[in-house]
């Protein structure tokens, strides 16, 4: 890979607006590539300064001026030069910050496009960045985790992960297995001569230190999930109990229908819902009852698949029903059948009956565990019951204090796969079989966590996540 010692191959010039689409007080439009100096000095000129050339101009230089097409002024602008190899893409770059207009910002890339850059596809900056070594694929999903973070948590690790904490550990774990396949496949050269370079015990011993790393970083990766797709929240219960109506309130807008009509939500919901640091990802789903017809029995069917992959189960009554209580065996029977995840037993509609607080204690009893009474059409209620959410939260993070955190499937996968890598070459070890197996297996493993960084290039994989990216990112 490039270094900053090694001149880059500037690519064709490509320019894109940066900033979000719609009226600001700014907006950036940027562009990168070979012959970009040439290109911004078609159409900027700089207050005061007949004779200023882009080109000329150091790096990280801002130049207040104007920019100009074949009609005339379009508009007043900063543009800000960096020089390769010292820019985001590590190529020649211009960002010119503009007024927030559409119309203005559309003026500016089209005499842009004209003056012969060509529009930027999804990412195409960020992925410039990668392939001139600027950042590793951890580094570039980082950034578009950064970017669509929808929590404070998931923010903070997004920039950690950009920071390149994951990818130091990584490149640190490929140098040892590099060394030790190295050796090994120095054996294989000299495989006449019967002798060993890597001693059996020593390499069983530094391979069981990475697979320890592994499983730390592979186990992470629970946490990580959590922070990044929000806790998986689940609200269900028997039809009318009015999980729609908490789905709202939670929410605080009129998301899913509510009716008094038993049957009312058939597929079910799902909205992000953030409450202090923590993101729920929280499902409003069809209620449970012998489904009456295809569409509700389909639907019932979606409601259990949701529950069984909760982290959290919200189970709803209504407390102002006579037989309030009848629903503690299937509060138990969901204890039973969903082990891992956590449960909040919920008593709604507490504003219909007077006896709301003798019902709770009943039900108390019957549950064997904590119930929430609340009143979700009138608000009440709400604040105790996302602070038992919050500390299930917080319980949930605290299981796994790690301080490198794996937070993609892509990643995870790749991790997995490299700890079964691992385990096969110490199996073969064992069983003291031949050097060119334990090889190929190190080999594997370096391959998958090369994978991850981008430092094994797998062209499929770079296109998904460049396509993730938004134009002028
Ligand atoms: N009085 C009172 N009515 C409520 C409360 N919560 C919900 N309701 C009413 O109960 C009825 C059912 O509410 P929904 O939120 O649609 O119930 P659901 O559990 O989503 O029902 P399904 O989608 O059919 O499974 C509606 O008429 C709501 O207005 C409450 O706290 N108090
Ligand atoms: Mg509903």
């Amino acid at each position: 890979m490039p270094t900053a010692s090694i001149p880059i191959q500037q690519q064709e010039p490509i320019a894109a607006v940066a900033t979000p689409v719609g009226v600001g007080a700014l907006a950036v439009v940027r562009i990168s590539g070979r012959e970009v100096f040439d290109i911004a000095q078609r159409v900027f000129r700089k207050k005061g300064n007949p004779a200023f050339h882009v080109a000329q101009s150091k790096g990280f230089m801002a130049h207040f001026g104007t920019m100009h097409d074949n009609e005339g002024l379009i508009d007043e602008v900063v543009a800000l030069v960096f020089r390769s190899p010292n820019s985001f893409t590590k190529e020649d770059m211009v960002e010119f910050s503009c007024h927030g207009g559409p119309v203005v910002v559309k003026h500016i890339l089209k005499v842009l496009l004209d003056e012969g850059c060509r529009l930027a596809e999804p990412g195409e900056f960020t992925r410039r960045a990668f392939l001139n070594g600027r950042i590793d694929l951890l580094q570039a999903e980082a950034i578009g985790e950064m970017i669509h973070a929808r929590s404070e948590s998931a923010f903070r690790t997004a920039v950690t992960q950009m920071q390149g904490t994951l990818s130091n550990r990584l490149d640190a774990m490929r140098e040892e297995l590099l060394r030790s396949c190295a050796l090994l496949e120095l054996e294989l050269d000299f495989s006449e001569e019967d002798v060993e370079f890597q001693n059996r015990n020593e390499l069983q011993a530094e391979l069981h230190l990475l697979q320890e790393e592994l499983a730390r970083l592979i186990d992470s990766y629970q946490h990580g999930r959590l922070l990044k797709e929000g806790v998986a929240t689940v609200i269900a219960g028997k039809p009318n109990a009015g999980k729609s109506t908490l789905l709202n309130a939670l929410l605080g807008e009129e998301r899913s229908i509510v009716s008094h009509q038993p049957g009312t939500t058939r597929d079910y919901i799902e909205e992000c819902f953030v409450h202090e640091k923590t993101m729920f990802r929280l499902t409003d789903t069809a209620g449970l009852r012998e489904g009456e017809e295809e569409i509700e029995h389909e639907g019932i069917r979606r409601s259990y698949k949701k529950i069984s992959e909760a982290d959290l189960i919200l189970y709803l009554l209504d407390i102002s029903l006579d037989n309030y209580c009848d629903e503690a065996p299937q509060i138990h029977d969901f204890l039973e059948q969903y082990p891992t995840a956590h449960l909040i037993v919920i008593a709604n509609k507490t504003d219909l009956t007077t006896e709301s607080a003798s019902r709770l204690q009943q039900l108390q009893t019957a549950t064997g565990g904590d119930v929430c009474g609340i009143a979700a059409a009138k608000r009440d209620g709400l604040d105790r019951l996302k602070l038992m959410m919050s500390s299930i939260a917080e319980g949930l993070n605290k299981q796994q204090e790690a301080s490198v955190l794996v937070t993609s499937l892509r990643h995870y996968e790749a991790l997995r796969n490299a700890a079964d890598a691992l385990d096969n070459a110490q199996e073969l070890i064992t069983s003291q079989s031949e050097t060119e197996l334990i090889a190929f297996e190190l080999r594997s493993a370096l391959d998958y966590v090369g994978e991850i960084t981008g430092k094994v290039v797998n062209e499929e994989i770079v296109n998904l996540i460049f396509e993730r990216f938004c134009i002028g990112k």
